[in-house]
C-alpha cells in the first residue's frame, strides 16, 4: 500500500489497485480537511473531486499530458500528488502554495486559472498547437457544471466540437455552482443524470412497444432505425453529441475503476470527447456535504463540529451592502438585484430570501449579467448587479455599450475591490476604477465607511444612471447605522484640515488615512485628510484648493495605472496647476496571495505605510518611533 507521503508525483500512482487508490484518496481527504480547517480554502470542490484526480493521474501522463482545472479551485488533491505534499500546510499563506493552479509552482499546473469557463478554449488552443507540432500527448479540460453555465464555456464547446480535434472535456457535475446550480443546462444535466436508469427505461419501454398489438412492433423498428432511437426519445438529443463531442456517460466520479476505464478508452480516441462526471460536493467532510455552501470556500473551522471560527461581530462590507439592499427593496419595488452565482459572498441571501422574485442568479455569465440588467433598466426597474471587481473584467463590453452608451440607470456594486488576500492573482480587485473611470457617462464612487455605503447605494439608485460603487473584502469599520441619506453627487468630504500637504484618499483607504495623518502630525507634518467619496465626477474645487496649499497625496486601492491618482493628476494637467503629487496605490504587477493584512502592510496600504512614504515623499527621516505612535488605534 503506498501511502500519501510516498507519492511524488503521479507516476506512483501508475499500476496501483483501485483498491490503493482508494485508501489514498482517504488520505487525501483527511489532509485537505485539516489543513482548510486551519488556513480556510476551497473545501467543497476538492473533496469533490479526489477520486476523479486520482483516476486521471492514474490514467493519463502529466506533465506530458495537459490537465486544465477549471477556476482551479478542486485541485487540492492534484496538488498533493504532484509533488507538493510537504508543502502543502502553506497553502493560501504568503509565500506559500496556492489555492489554485500556478505555473510557476510546477510543472503539472499547465495554466493559472481563477476565473471560471475558460478551459476548454484554453484546451483547444493548446490541442491544435499540439497537433500543428505534430505532437501527440493528450489534452483534458475539468469543468463544473457551474462553470459550464459560462458563456466562455460554451464558445469553446462551439468551436471544440466543430473542429474535431481530439481534446477531453471532463464535466464533474455535482449540481451545485456556489449555490445550487441553475439555468436550463442544469436541468439538462440532471435528465442526463437520469439516464443511468435509462437502460432499465429502455427494456420498459420496448417491451411495452412490442406488446402493443398494431402499430407497436413498427413504431420500435422506426425508432431504432435513427440515431440513438430511443434514448433520444426518453432523452432528447445528447446535446454534446449534436455538437461533435463523443459523450460518455454519466459515470460515477468516485468509482475509480469506472472512471480510469472511460478515461483510458477516451485517451485512444482521435476526436473531442465529454466524459460527464457525477460527483457529491464535499465527498467524505459530512458537514461539507450536508452545507455546500458554507464548505465552498470557509474560513478556518472546526472539523469536529463544523464551527466557523467567528472574527467578530463587526459586519463585513459584504453583509452591509445586503441589509442596505433589503432596506432599499423594502422602499421601492422597481430595486431588483442580479448576481453571477455569488448570492451568499455578496451578501444578497436575505435579499433572496425576502424577495425572492426580485432576485435573479443568472449563474457564471458576468456578461449576461449586465445586458440583462440594461434590459432589466430599459423596462423601469432599479437593478443593482452586485459582482465581484475581477469577475465584473468579464463584463466589461457590456457595461460600455449596453449601460453607459445608453445611460441606462443600473448600478454596479463592485465587491472584493482592493488587495483581496488568500485567492491571489487571479482575484485581486486591482483593475476596477481604471477600466470603469473613463467610460463616458459612469459615476464611480467608494464608502470609506458602512453608513456611506449605504447612502451611496441610495444615492445611486436614485441617479437613475449608471453608477459603480466599489467596495473590498472583509469587515467594514463598524459604523453606527442611520437611515440611508444622499450623498451631493462629485463631492469630496475634507475630514482633516492640514497644511503642509494633503491626502485625498478613496473608499477603504480613508480611515488608514487619518491615522497616518496623526503619526504624521506627531513628526510635526501637518497632513490634511480629504474623503474623496467620487472618483468620477472628481471634486474639482476641493483639489484646487488643496493643490494650491502644498504636496497633493493619493491613496487607493487599485493599480496605479488609471486609477484614482490618475485621475488627480489629469485633473490637475487640465486646471494647469503644477503640483507635486504622490500616489500611494497597490504595486503595478500581478499581486501575489496572503492574508489580506499582510499584503496591504506589504504595498504599504497601512495607516504606517501611508505615512512612512509620504515622510520619504517629504524627504524627511522615517524613525519606528515616529511610525509606532499611534498603534492599536
Ligand atoms: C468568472 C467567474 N465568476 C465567478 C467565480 C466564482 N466561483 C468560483 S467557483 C464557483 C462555482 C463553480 O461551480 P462548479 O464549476 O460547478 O464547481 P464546483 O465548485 O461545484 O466543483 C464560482 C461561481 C469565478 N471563479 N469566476
Amino acid at each position: 500500500m503506498i501511502r500519501l507521503d510516498q507519492v511524488r508525483s503521479p507516476g506512483d500512482l501508475k499500476g496501483r489497485s483501485v483498491q490503493e487508490l482508494t485508501s489514498l484518496a482517504g488520505e487525501i481527504r483527511d489532509r485537505i480537511i485539516e489543513t482548510v480547517s486551519r488556513n480556510g480554502g476551497h473545501l467543497g470542490a476538492s473533496l469533490g473531486a479526489v477520486e476523479l484526480t486520482l483516476a486521471l493521474h492514474s490514467v493519463f501522463d502529466s506533465p506530458r499530458d495537459k490537465i486544465i482545472w477549471d477556476v482551479g479551485h478542486q485541485a487540492y488533491a492534484h496538488k498533493l500528488v504532484t509533488g507538493r505534499y510537504e508543502r502543502f500546510g502553506t497553502l493560501r499563506k504568503f509565500g506559500g502554495l496556492s489555492g489554485f493552479p500556478k505555473r510557476s509552482e510546477s510543472p503539472h499546473d499547465i495554466f493559472d486559472t481563477g476565473h471560471a469557463s475558460n478551459s476548454i478554449s484554453v484546451a483547444l488552443g493548446l490541442a491544435i498547437a499540439r497537433d500543428r507540432a505534430g505532437e501527440h500527448y493528450n489534452v483534458i479540460s475539468v469543468i463544473g457544471d457551474g462553470a459550464l453555465t459560462g458563456g466562455l464555456a460554451f464558445e469553446g464547446l462551439n468551436n471544440a466540437g466543430r473542429s474535431g480535434t481530439k481534446i477531453i472535456v471532463v464535466l464533474n457535475d455535482n449540481s451545485m455552482s456556489i449555490s445550487r446550480n441553475v439555468g436550463g443546462i442544469s436541468h439538462y444535466l440532471t435528465r442526463l443524470r437520469m439516464a443511468r436508469t435509462y437502460t432499465r427505461a429502455k427494456a420498459r419501454f420496448e417491451q411495452i412497444l412490442g406488446d402493443l398489438p398494431r402499430f407497436g412492433p413498427r413504431l420500435l423498428a422506426f425508432l431504432k432505425r435513427f440515431r440513438g432511437g430511443i434514448k433520444y426519445l426518453l432523452f432528447p438529443g445528447t446535446w454534446f453529441e449534436d455538437l461533435g463531442f463523443k459523450y460518455y456517460g454519466p459515470v460515477d466520479g468516485h468509482d475509480i475503476g469506472a472512471m480510469q476505464e472511460v478515461f483510458a478508452r477516451a485517451r485512444e480516441m482521435d476526436r473531442p470527447v465529454l466524459i460527464h462526471v457525477i460527483t457529491k460536493k464535499g465527498k467524505g467532510y459530512p458537514m461539507a456535504e450536508s452545507f455546500p455552501e458554507k464548505f465552498h470556500g470557509p474560513g478556518p473551522f472546526d472539523v469536529e463540529t463544523g464551527e466557523l471560527y467567528s472574527s467578530g461581530n463587526t459586519p463585513t462590507w459584504s453583509e452591509v451592502f445586503g441589509e442596505a439592499m433589503v432596506e432599499m427593496a423594502e422602499k421601492d419595488p422597481a430595486v431588483v438585484a442580479v448576481t453571477a452565482a455569488m448570492m451568499d459572498g455578496t451578501g444578497l441571501s436575505e435579499f433572496a430570501r425576502r424577495f425572492p422574485e426580485r432576485f435573479f442568479d443568472v449563474g457564471i455569465a458576468e456578461g449576461h449579467a449586465v445586458s440583462f440588467a440594461a434590459g432589466l433598466a430599459l423596462g423601469g426597474m432599479k437593478p443593482v448587479v452586485a459582482i465581484y471587481s475581477t469577475f465584473l473584467q468579464r463584463a466589461y463590453d457590456q457595461i460600455v455599450e449596453d449601460v453607459c452608451l445608453q445611460n441606462l440607470g443600473v448600478v454596479f456594486a463592485v465587491d472584493r475591490a482592493g488587495v483581496v488576500g488568500e485567492d491571489g492573482e487571479t482575484h485581486q480587485g486591482a483593475f476596477d476604477l481604471s477600466y470603469l473611470r473613463h467610460i463616458p457617462g459612469m459615476t464611480v464612487m467608494a464608502p470609506a465607511d458602512e453608513t456611506e455605503l449605504k447612502d451611496m447605494l441610495r444615492t445611486a439608485l436614485e441617479m437613475g444612471r449608471p453608477v459603480a460603487i466599489r467596495y473590498p473584502r472583509g469587515k467594514a469599520y463598524g459604523e453606527k447605522s442611520r437611515e440611508a441619506q444622499l450623498v451631493p453627487v462629485g463631492r469630496a468630504r475634507v475630514l482633516v484640515e492640514g497644511g503642509d500637504v494633503t491626502i485625498f484618499a478613496i473608499g477603504a483607504m480613508v480611515y488608514p488615512s487619518v491615522e497616518a495623518s496623526k503619526i504624521l502630525e506627531r513628526s510635526g507634518v501637518s497632513c490634511g485628510v480629504v474623503n474623496a467619496r467620487f472618483v468620477k465626477p472628481l471634486d474639482i474645487e476641493t483639489l484646487l484648493s488643496a493643490a494650491r496649499k502644498g504636496p497633493i497625496v493619493t491613496v487607493e486601492e487599485n493599480v496605479p495605472e488609471g486609477g484614482f491618482g490618475g485621475a488627480v493628476l489629469e485633473a490637475l494637467a487640465q486646471a494647469g496647476v503644477t503640483c507635486q503629487v504622490l500616489r500611494i496605490a497597490m504595486p503595478s504587477r500581478f499581486l501575489e496571495h496572503g492574508a489580506q493584512s499582510v499584503v496591504r502592510e506589504m504595498c504599504g496600504l497601512t495607516a504606517q505605510g501611508i505615512a512612512r512614504e509620504i515622510l520619504r515623499f517629504l524627504g524627511q527621516s522615517v524613525s519606528a518611533e515616529s511610525l509606532s505612535t499611534v498603534q492599536g488605534t
